[in-house]
């Protein structure tokens, strides 16, 4: 009865974290990180969403086999200890249970394998691309190109807490958003012009280090409208965490209509590279720091 009683209790302990780990998080908005979450950002592509199943497969499995062996453990303490089995037996050698233990792990390796290499191989299965976005990283922003459109560049800068607009969060909020439709496919080219970066937005389930001197390919395909921040994921010098990513996903026309106003945007203003480069030869002149 008490035995009875207690395992249930444990079970609570045990399953009740398990359940919350396995729910995507209710409160979080998309796209974002939420306060007090534990699992991944909810998914907003096909990948994402495969990665997920995949981590909730491992999670279960591994927990079948953890308390597998915590009850084998617990069964071999109350069962064999000095006082239950006084004489214990000298078998020293069992064949069955010698192959069981080597061939049972193998077969439990061979089935994490094939989800796993279904997920690789869908990561580099690249469907033709509807639109295809150059992501630059430099120390500390990002530049974007769109070679589709012609020259249509721009750079995309952390928001300083004072320019944040209601909504936008902090430490991730750009000035310049990347545009991109909604259901399409869109090749990301990543790569640097000063050291190792890396472009990842965690809801599309896409992380990719940016090389100097190297283009790097990833896709997505996002599912919902709305806007999708992730950070440079490769430390990358002093203000790392200060070089968010921010996407905004728009239907069709929207983008259409982003676009023509982005052309002439970006074909006026003054580059924001070109400002934070001047500001980072006046940190460097002579009365300023060292
Ligand atoms: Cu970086």
């Amino acid at each position: 009865m008490t035995i009875g009683r207690s395992s249930a209790r444990a079970f609570a302990v045990f399953a009740a974290p398990a359940a919350f780990l396995l729910s995507t998080p209710a409160f979080a908005d998309l796209g974002r990180p939420a306060p007090w979450q534990l699992g991944f950002q909810e998914a907003a592509s096909p990948i994402m969403r495969q990665i997920d199943d995949f981590h909730n497969f491992l999670l279960v499995l591994s927990g079948l086999i953890t308390f597998f062996v915590l009850g084998l453990l617990i069964y071999v303490a109350l069962r064999f200890n000095s006082r239950a089995n006084p004489t214990p037996s000298k078998t020293s050698h069992h064949t069955l249970i010698e192959v069981a233990w080597s061939v049972v792990p193998i077969l439990i390796l061979v089935v994490v394998a094939i989800p796993s290499f279904r997920l690789l191989f869908a990561q580099y299965d690249f469907p033709k691309a509807d639109l295809t976005v150059k992501a630059i990283g430099s120390q500390w922003y990002w530049s974007y190109e769109y070679p589709d459109h012609g020259d249509l560049t721009f750079d995309a800068v952390l928001l300083e807490d004072d320019e944040l607009k209601p909504g936008q969060p902090r430490l991730l909020a750009t000035d310049n958003d990347v545009v991109v439709p909604v259901n399409r496919n869109i090749h990301i080219l990543v790569t640097a012009t000063d050291v190792l970066h890396s472009w990842a937005v965690p809801a599309f389930g896409v992380k990719t280090d940016a090389v100097p001197g190297r283009i790097v390919r990833t896709w997505f395909r996002a599912e919902k409208t709305g806007v999708y921040y992730g950070q440079c994921s490769e430390l990358c010098g002093q203000k790392h965490a200060y070089m968010p990513i921010a996407v905004r996903v728009v239907s069709d026309a929207d983008f259409e209509i982003w676009l023509k106003q982005a052309k002439q945007d970006f074909a006026s203003a003054p580059s924001r590279r070109a400002k934070l480069r001047r500001s980072a030869e006046l940190t460097r002149a002579p009365g300023h720091g060292r």
